[in-house]
C-alpha cells in the first residue's frame, strides 16, 4: 500500500466518522421531536380530563343551596354535623369553601378510578358585584374549582352563585316535602373561566 492509497483510506474513514455523526444527531434531533409532540399530546389530554373534573365538582356545588336552610340568617360555612371533606355532609354552596380531595371522588366519597396523583379544591368566598372580596353577605357567592395533576394546576373553573338565583334552593310542594328544582349550572348570574395552567 503507497501513500497515496494510505492517504486515500484516511480521508474515507474521516468522511465515514462525520457522516456517522450526521446521522446520529439527525436521529436525537428526531427522537427529541417526537418525545416533545408526545409530552404536548399528554398534556392536552389531562387538560381536558382537568376540565371536565372541574366541571363535574362546579355543577355539583352549583346545584346546593345558596345558604344552609337550617340557618334562621345566612351564615359562611359548614355548620353543625357537616365536616370538610365529607361531600355527603354538605347542602349549600359555602360548605364547600377548603374543600379538597385527592383522588378526585365521586359525590358519595368513591375515589374515581384512573386519576391517582390528581387533586380537586374548591374556594368559596362572598364577593360584591364587581367580585371583590366581602366579608358580609352580599347575595353573591364566587366559587372556585381547581384541577391538579402532580401538585401543578392544570384548569380552574369560577363561578358566581347569586341568592337570587333558585336553582339549588329548596322549596315545598304544599305537603311540607322539601323539593329541589335542579339545573346544570349553565343558568343564572354566572360566570366563568376556563384558565389551563402549567407545563
Ligand atoms: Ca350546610
Ligand atoms: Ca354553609
Amino acid at each position: 500500500m503507497n501513500a497515496r492509497t494510505m492517504r486515500r483510506r484516511g480521508f474515507t474513514i474521516a468522511e465515514g466518522a462525520i457522516g456517522v455523526l450526521l446521522v446520529a444527531g439527525l436521529l436525537v434531533s428526531a427522537i427529541s421531536t417526537a418525545g416533545v409532540q408526545a409530552r404536548a399530546r399528554r398534556h392536552a389530554a389531562d387538560r381536558i380530563r382537568a376540565e371536565g373534573l372541574a366541571h363535574d365538582l362546579m355543577a355539583e356545588v352549583l346545584q346546593m343551596h345558596y345558604s344552609d336552610p337550617g340557618d334562621a340568617v345566612e351564615l359562611f360555612g359548614r355548620g353543625v354535623g357537616e365536616a370538610l371533606g365529607s361531600r355527603p355532609t354538605y347542602d349549600d354552596v359555602d360548605d364547600y369553601d377548603g374543600h379538597s380531595e385527592s383522588p378526585p371522588a365521586e359525590a358519595g366519597g368513591a375515589a374515581i378510578a384512573g386519576y391517582t396523583g390528581w387533586g380537586r379544591r374548591v374556594d368559596v368566598a362572598r364577593v360584591d358585584e364587581n367580585g371583590n372580596v366581602s366579608g358580609t353577605e352580599t347575595g353573591l357567592k364566587r366559587v372556585t374549582v381547581t384541577v391538579s395533576k402532580g401538585g401543578v394546576p392544570l384548569a380552574t373553573l369560577v363561578a358566581v352563585r347569586s341568592a337570587a338565583w333558585e336553582g339549588g334552593a329548596s322549596d315545598t310542594d304544599g305537603s311540607g316535602n322539601e323539593t329541589r328544582r335542579r339545573k346544570d349550572g349553565s343558568g343564572g348570574l354566572l360566570r366563568t373561566l376556563l384558565k389551563g395552567l402549567g407545563v
